[in-house]
């Protein structure tokens, strides 16, 4: 490979940014398509801007001919290193000509020119965010380049019948050898990351859309023939996503055609290319038979989120890769509004915080931490985090929090039209929402800049004689690697006070003169503040960061009961399950201490058990309530990780809260959901059958046999996957030997069902204990299995090394080694996903002493290695600090 880490690498830093020597007006593409061997030609018209040299990016390309102003230059009369082609011309504008060869087959990177599925059958796509279009062709590949886009495919029509790429059609037909073309022209400036073509055997389901501004569009989702009977709810997602951007932001397409096409062979999730958005398979394919409700909702989802680019991050780019979180950030922020307006609003965002939490946080925490703008990157493929999607988006959120749904909106136009076909910045949007608002938005760009999750504290003390409440607030970053002190950050804290009864407070602050209803948001911008509100009657309970308003980490010393109260009878939707979540982590801090029978233990499990019959709480949020927070944040709470005591810790709490609700409660409760069972998609029956996994599970905690028995029946008449990989994990997790024959069951049923088989190695993977590396081992003898496919890696490696803690931190380091192993063999195949799957790592100084010893010695070899990809090499680097 051509970026193997023998040639030291350069650091890109944000500081050292410099527009472009030359830009381009227009390119022009045509590709001569093939298996083994395709051709570039293109004719780049540039235009100066500097007095410098040419310099285009290229990696692994033949160059065959290089041509300026139409005078074919010599070797000698250009230069060709270090991915550099470098030429030096006079005037102020000329038009280059490379002519170039590819080896599409044997690009098993998947980045630039490569083939989906096998030789005979698969097809060819691009993959060119962030820097994959140099391996395509010569080009200043850096996002504040924007072109105009023809190009022109050409391939043998048997075997390569459908052409595609982005822009408008502009001719197609017949040439001589049973050869054919199609030309395509996007009139859109775009640059280079955003380019996409797709040849080969595909089909389509199709479907006309109309936008708001009346332009006719043609919407065509294309897969393999074998699935493109699972395409429906990825259209109407399309569709719903398409008009819900029209009229949440005024955005309408601008294309006269959309394709959206669907490839098991995909790094990431997907990609939002200009008019050929391409996605991993599993973010588009859905049908009830082989997807769970959770996968229906990333659908959805993605769908969106693609989709959505189409403005932001599209028709307004990003400057420099610096930038990314000003497109990720934004488009995951209204991904989630669109989310939360086609489903439950508080569920949607329980989940988001959820995952913030369980990803976001620990990178912050651990040697891979980085502000969601970073200063300096050796790898960029290494910075599509959660830090810059999920904190990204929590940024956003904040501000629109701040200027208010109107102000927000108006906001954003300013921010479209303003930047519209350009290459912005952090900066530029800020500015753009604060002038829209006559408001300085500055203080918000230190939360971009400064890595790490802030910590509140909350503190309150009622004066009972001056019926006033005073509510202290702090905030402290932890230091950082490169950022010893941190700074004050403006956080919005929304809030309300209850009283004993569980009513909301009407809340003045000092020296205002009328009070506010239930609810209001202060915002710290210094160390420290105390706010102070009045006329309030008595001793309140304060519900902190309603509908978590800023991405900090609340500290602040309640009262078993009082988080009960807040559990009972707080509004927010979020906030109940946080303080849900509050109350089990004082809990399991009573278990820790050898304190079964405490206080919190009994606060959280009768409270729950007194919602449990509640009919007004929605199932799925009842599921919800009675799941504590997760193995790998309890790590948080234990001073040194031993994922073995942590996991019995939270067994033991969970047996005691189906205790507290009763076996018998349990089991009624599931059988009168398992009447109600049916395969709809409705926000009841996902709900119904999120509740009865929940309710299996604890079933299982204090009746083994019975919860097997029951799991066993719910398998064999499974309406939905769902139903049927929820009974198969309960099975295999409660009883090994009940768990086999349904696991060769489902192995069987589904043989050349790759998103179904991938839940299949998935579930096994998170089987825990110490035969879990065994288990792992021999599922990679199944012939299924290979390294080669990102999807097929990540079920099985990814799920064992992120999501199964006692598996994986085996005490004897056995897991780490053998991880370690397949690192480098993945990396020989796919430097981005041995990149990821390596981020398992990123946590090992926290562990307890022997097992730190024994990943740090796997982790310290890895990253003495020369041979490795620099994507790998810089997740190493990084985490053997
Ligand atoms: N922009 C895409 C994510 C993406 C990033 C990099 C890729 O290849 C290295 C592919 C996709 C998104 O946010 O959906
Ligand atoms: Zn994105």
């Amino acid at each position: 490979m051509s970026d193997r880490s023998d040639t030291p690498t350069a650091v890109i830093r944000l500081a050292d940014y410099r527009p472009p020597a030359w830009t381009v007006e227009h390119v022009d593409l045509a590709f001569d398509l093939g298996i083994d061997r395709s051709e570039v030609l293109a004719t780049l018209d540039l235009v100066r801007q500097a007095d410098e040299p040419i310099r285009l990016n290229g990696e692994g390309l033949e160059l065959l001919e290089l041509h300026v102003d139409g005078r074919r230059l010599v070797e000698g009369e250009y230069i060709l290193a270090n991915g550099v082609l470098e030429v030096g011309v006079e005037g102020d504008r000329c038009t280059l000509v490379t002519r170039v060869a590819l080896r599409p087959a044997e690009n098993t990177a998947f980045e630039g020119l490569y083939l989906s599925g096998s030789r005979d059958k698969g097809f060819l796509l691009t993959q060119c965010e962030a820097e994959g279009f140099r391996h395509i062709t010569y080009y200043p590949d850096r996002p504040d380049v924007l072109a105009k886009y023809t190009v022109t495919l050409r391939a043998d029509k048997a075997r390569f019948p459908v052409l595609l790429a982005g822009g408008n059609p502009d001719g197609a037909g017949d040439l001589p050898d049973g050869r054919h073309w199609a030309r395509f022209v996007d009139p859109h400036p775009k640059p280079s990351y955003l380019f996409a073509l797709v040849a080969g055997r595909l089909e389509r389901i199709s479907q006309d859309y109309t936008t708001a501004d009346g332009r006719k569009v043609d919407l065509h989702i294309w897969a393999e023939a074998d699935v493109i009977d699972r395409c429906d709810y990825a259209m109407d997602s399309l569709v719903r996503s398409m008009r819900w951007d029209e009229q949440a932001y005024g955005r309408n397409y601008d294309l006269d055609v959309f394709h959206v096409v669907a490839t098991h062979d995909f790094n990431m999730g997907a990609m939002e290319n200009k008019g050929l958005n391409i996605f991993n398979a599993k973010y588009l394919l859905a049908d009830p038979d082989s997807s769970t409700d959770d996968e229906y909702r990333h659908v959805e989802a993605v769908v969106a989120h693609e989709y959505f680019h189409n403005w932001s991050g599209n028709r307004v780019t990003c400057r420099d890769w610096f930038q990314l979180s000003l497109k990720e950030g934004l488009t995951v922020f209204r991904e989630q509004s669109f989310s939360a307006d086609m489903n439950s609003a508080p569920l949607k965002r329980i989940e988001d915080v959820a995952l913030l939490r369980r990803a976001q946080f620990p990178e912050d925490a651990g040697p891979l931490s980085h502000p969601v703008r970073p200063s300096q990157y050796s790898e960029i493929n290494n910075f599509y985090t959660a830090t810059v999607y999920e904190k990204g988006a929590e940024l956003v959120r904040m501000i629109a929090g701040h200027l208010g749904h109107d102000g927000f909106r108006k906001g954003m136009d300013l921010y479209f039209e303003r930047h519209d076909g350009e290459a912005a910045t952090i900066e530029d949007y800020l500015k753009a929402l604060g002038d829209a608002n006559g408001v300085d938005l500055s203080a918000y760009l230190a939360w971009y800049g400064q890595a790490g999750t802030p910590r509140l504290s909350a503190e309150g003390r009622y004066e009972a004689d001056k019926h006033r409440y005073r509510l202290l607030l702090r905030q402290r970053t932890p230091a950082s690697a490169g950022q010893p002190n941190k700074q004050a950050l403006p956080v919005p804290v929304r809030l309300s006070l209850f009283d004993a009864n569980g009513r909301a407070m009407p809340l003045r602050l000092e020296g205002e003169s009328a009070a506010d209803a239930g609810e209001r948001t202060v915002v710290l911008t210094q160390a420290e503040q105390a706010f102070v509100f009045e006329d309030i009657a008595s001793a309140p309970v304060a519900s902190l960061l309603r509908g978590f308003s800023a991405p900090v980490v609340l500290e602040c010393e309640y009262a078993p009961a009082e988080l009960a109260l807040l559990l009972r009878h707080d509004a927010d939707g979020f906030n109940r399950w946080d303080a849900g979540q509050q109350l089990a982590g004082l809990a399991y801090d009573e278990y820790r201490d050898g304190k079964p029978e405490g206080a919190a233990v009994v606060a959280w499990a009768s409270a729950l058990a007194g919602l449990f019959h509640d009919a007004s709480i929605d199932d799925a949020l009842l599921a919800e309530l009675l799941t504590p927070p997760g193995e790998i944040e309890l790590v948080e709470r234990q001073a040194e990780r031993d994922p073995e005591r942590i996991r019995a810790i939270r067994r033991g709490m969970l047996r005691a809260l189906a205790k507290a609700i009763g076996i018998d409660a349990l089991k009624a409760r599931y059988a009168a959901l398992r009447e109600a069972a049916s395969d709809g998609l409705d926000a009841a029956s996902q709900s119904r059958r999120q509740l009865k996994r929940r309710l299996l599970d604890l079933i299982a905690l204090v009746d083994a046999s019975g919860a097997v028995a029951l799991a066993g029946a719910q398998y064999s008449d499974a309406p939905s996957m769902t139903d049927r990989l929820a009974a198969l994990t309960t099975l295999a997790v409660t009883d090994a030997a009940a768990g086999e024959q349904p696991l060769a069951h489902f192995r069987q049923r589904y043989d050349g069902n790759a998103l179904a088989l991938d839940k299949w190695f998935a579930a096994q993977a998170q089987l825990p204990g110490d035969a879990a590396l065994a288990r792992v081992q021999a599922l990679e003898d199944d012939p299924a299995f290979t390294l080669k496919n990102p999807n097929r890696v990540q079920a099985l490696l990814g799920t064992f090394a992120r999501a199964n803690p006692t598996g994986f931190h085996r005490a004897d380091g056995a897991a780490y080694r053998w991880l370690g192993d397949r690192l480098v063999a993945i990396d020989a195949l796919n430097p981005q996903v041995a990149a990821r799957v390596a981020t398992a790592f990123n946590g090992w100084k926290r562990l307890e002493a022997t097992r730190r010893e024994a990943a740090h010695a796997v982790v310290a070899e890895l990253a003495a290695r020369k041979d490795l990809s620099r994507d790998l090499t810089d997740i190493l680097a990084r985490v053997a600090l």
